[in-house]
């Protein structure tokens, strides 16, 4: 038995994520940890929110709340969500958590010792009337590109054009609104990415089983435009990790907080302290500390594309920069982005399906399901309500629900609420099963190599071929002239339903619990060889008819969500 840490990106704390976050990371990360516990590895899977930074004390002044009460309550409705969405984290944890506050000041005293940070000199607006210097983002002014009024200082919304807050025409703060601003200069701490440029170069060339997605935007950064740049590692902001060193002070320091980015990868390891601090588990250090253990470990991150950079380059060099033996790394799979309905998604614009409305129209694995089976793997993707109905109907309607009810109403109808005994296994069977051999060696494949639309083709194709055999065998012609073989073909489809709701559960974990609790399944073991596995259900085991798995999405839901979610939230 092998172990796997796998942890998705830590999404945002500012706001309910919409469908394009959550298939960017948390879902595919949640389809692998519960693919290798149904296989039997021991799975350690973390996640969290990330709830430092601007956006954070931004959205919780414009919601007139305390940022750490702010903070506590989105935590909580995430993990209702995530709830909702049935993603299996061992815990969901908090970057604001003491645990990470003192891991984030540990590194950062770790890598000063290493001679990896420098102290910088820059020239920063400051506030008067405020008392605090400003973060780019809390300079407001006319953009210079395009004169549009409302333009924050990293970066103009109207016409994208990245910013300095200097180059704003009437600069005010976004505070208080004061257009008493100064040039002063102001200590920061840089990261010295660039004395690691060597190692970080050798250590992404050993990973040639990586997507190429994950290894060229990495590559991009390590030597694009004269290569890696060093990077500012602190912020004026009042929420945040304090900058000190292991716990003491940090002279000239001491109003600033640590770079949301900085502070966020290492919550993948604090989390893991969270979780046994939590009482979840009991060692954190034999999945994180090489010299406890966590040698074993194989580390898998999911991710974003946008997010590949930190977790090339900066998360490594911290992790290396400490001279500790913290663990890198293994395998990092991004992915492009999800597109809606020929735009894109947009959390401050409010557009696009955001996972509360999700939850409040259909149950998740119609969801799960789709965009899985869709995820931007390759390229980036599109959600078109249209594409939605059609796959729900098809895969999980016509196909498995269908497949499902049929055989459970006809053995009910003809031969009672157990399996019947029948004849012997034909040609016809023998068949299905080498063609669900095959096909089960094809989806194990594509999952092992997390090659989700790979998986989920090979998954549907397996239901697909049940479908087919129960076409062509037609039990219910059968049964006039020799009920001993309908009796048979429904022996074998009773048990398919049980194999499906095994090899289905790691995408849409809800329906294959219905389908094992009405096979009254008490062997949910995931199948090492096919023709035993639908030999599980022997002659006279109980079941019962399970209620609709799947509801057809009508032409008139379409429409309807179609006009609602085609606007702002
Ligand atoms: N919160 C960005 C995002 O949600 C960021 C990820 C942090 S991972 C350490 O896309
Ligand atoms: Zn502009």
């Amino acid at each position: 038995m092998s172990r796997t840490l796998i942890t998705s990106a830590i999404p945002y704390i500012n706001g309910i994520k919409h469908l394009g976050n959550l298939i960017g990371s948390q879902l595919p990360a949640d389809l692998y940890a519960r693919y290798l516990r149904a296989r039997g590895h021991e799975v350690l899977f973390l996640c969290a929110t990330d709830e430092h930074g601007t956006p954070t004390e931004l959205a919780a002044a414009e919601a007139g709340r305390d940022v750490a009460d702010y903070c506590a309550e989105m935590h909580a409705e995430q993990a209702r969500l995530s709830e909702g969405f049935r993603l299996s984290f061992d815990h969901f944890g908090r970057s604001s958590s003491p645990q990470n506050q003192e891991l984030t000041q540990h590194f950062a005293g770790k890598l000063d010792e290493n001679g990896l940070i420098h102290e910088v000199f820059e020239e920063q607006l400051y506030s008067v009337a405020d008392n605090r210097f400003l973060p780019d983002r809390y300079v407001q002014g006319t953009c210079p590109n395009c004169g549009y009024e409302h333009a924050r200082g990293d970066q103009c919304e109207n016409c994208t054009k990245q910013l300095n807050p200097t180059e704003l025409i009437n600069p005010r703060s976004a505070i208080s609104g004061s257009a008493d601003l100064e040039v002063r200069k102001t200590k920061h701490l840089h990261l010295r990415q660039s004395a690691m440029r060597e190692k970080l170069d050798a250590w992404i060339d050993e990973k040639s089983d990586w997507p190429t997605l994950t290894t060229s935007i990495a590559k991009k950064w390590l030597h694009d435009e004269g290569g890696i740049k060093d990077r500012g590692i602190t912020r004026d902001l009042d929420w945040g990790v304090p900058v000190k060193k292991g716990g003491g002070e940090w002279p000239g320091m001491e109003d600033k907080v640590f770079y949301v980015w900085f502070d966020a990868p290492i919550e993948y390891i604090s989390c893991a302290r969270e979780w046994v601090d939590a009482g979840k588990g009991d060692d954190w250090e034999r999945w994180w500390r090489t010299d406890k253990g966590a040698d074993d470990v194989r580390y898998v991150q999911f991710m974003g594309k946008d997010n590949v950079p930190f977790h090339t380059i900066s998360f490594p060099a911290t992790i290396m920069g400490s001279g500790e033996p913290w663990k890198l790394v293994d395998y990092i799979k991004s992915f492009n982005y999800l597109n809606y309905d020929g735009g894109q998604f947009s959390t401050s614009r409010g557009r696009g399906i955001f996972m509360d409305q999700a939850l409040g129209i259909l149950p998740p694995d119609y969801w799960r399901w789709w965009l899985l089976s869709h995820v931007p793997e390759t390229s980036d993707s599109a959600f078109t309500w249209e594409n939605f109905q059609l796959s729900v109907n098809k895969d999980l309607a016509d196909v498995l629900g269908n497949f499902a009810s049929r055989v459970t109403k006809f053995c009910a109808s003809k031969f009672g609420e157990a399996v019947p005994e029948g004849g012997a296994p034909g040609a016809v069977e023998e068949a299905l099963i080498s063609r669900l051999s095959e096909g089960m060696a094809e989806y194990e494949r594509h999952m092992d190599d997390i090659s989700i639309r790979k998986a989920s083709s090979a998954l549907r194709a397996l239901w697909v071929a049940g479908n087919e055999y129960l076409q062509s065998a037609a039990p219910w012609a059968a049964f006039k002239e020799d009920p001993e073989r309908a009796a048979c073909i429904t022996r074998l489809s009773l048990n398919l339903i049980r194999f499906y709701g095994v090899i289905s559960a790691p995408f849409i974990p809800d329906a294959s619990s219905a389908m094992l609790s009405s096979m009254r399944a008490e062997d949910a073991e995931w199948p090492s060889n096919v023709s035993e596995s639908l030999n599980t259900l022997r002659p006279g085991h109980g079941f019962s008819v399970p209620d609709n798995l799947f509801r057809k999405i009508t032409d008139e839901q379409r429409e309807d969500w179609e006009t609602r979610f085609g606007g702002e939230r």
